[in-house]
């Protein structure tokens, strides 16, 4: 079911001048409509989950290990989501706070080691997600199983031969 954003009116009395013909002041109402309130956290939207990560352990600094992804259902500023390393990583690890890519610093990694890695994402209010944990191996490990099949979308109307 659809539930449209949660509209609040503040109804304000505000008495900005006095009346310059007297001691009175002039009563002015005001109203304000705020369209969106920021009545949700960003959610983690990652799949599968946990959320496993390889590197290997040679990685220079700056590769690239793990994507997050959270959405959060407010509008503007209370919907825009950023990303932060809350602990974990022992400093070998950083989060792109706009992207939500994890990389590498370059400092050495640990061969074989699991790295956990604990994120937040948090709203432009500031209101946070609910921390997720991301496991970083650096070396092998064995591979996740997830759903493989995918489906593109192609126009009708796409011309034969076109991509
Ligand atoms: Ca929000
Ligand atoms: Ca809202």
């Amino acid at each position: 079911m659809f539930l449209p954003q949660q509209q609040t009116y503040h109804k304000l009395l505000a008495s900005p001048f006095p009346c310059p013909l007297g001691p009175e002041w002039y009563q002015v109402r005001v109203e304000l409509t705020v369209t969106d309130v920021n009545d949700n956290i960003p959610e983690w939207s990652m799949v599968p989950a946990p959320y496993l990560a390889v590197v290997s352990p040679d990685a220079t600094g700056g590769s690239q290990v793990y994507k997050l992804s959270a959405r959060d259902g407010d509008e503007g500023l209370n919907g825009e989501v950023e990303y932060f390393l809350s602990d974990g990583g022992d400093g070998r690890f950083e989060v792109d706070r706009k992207s939500g890519q994890i990389r590498t610093t370059g400092l050495p990694l640990q061969r074989d080691r699991e790295y956990l890695l604990t994120v937040v994402a948090a709203d432009g209010l500031g209101s946070r997600s609910a921390p997720a944990i991301i496991s970083v191996v650096a070396g092998a490990r064995p591979p996740q199983f997830t759903n493989a099949s995918f489906t593109i979308a192609i126009p009708e109307n796409t011309p034969e031969g076109q991509p």
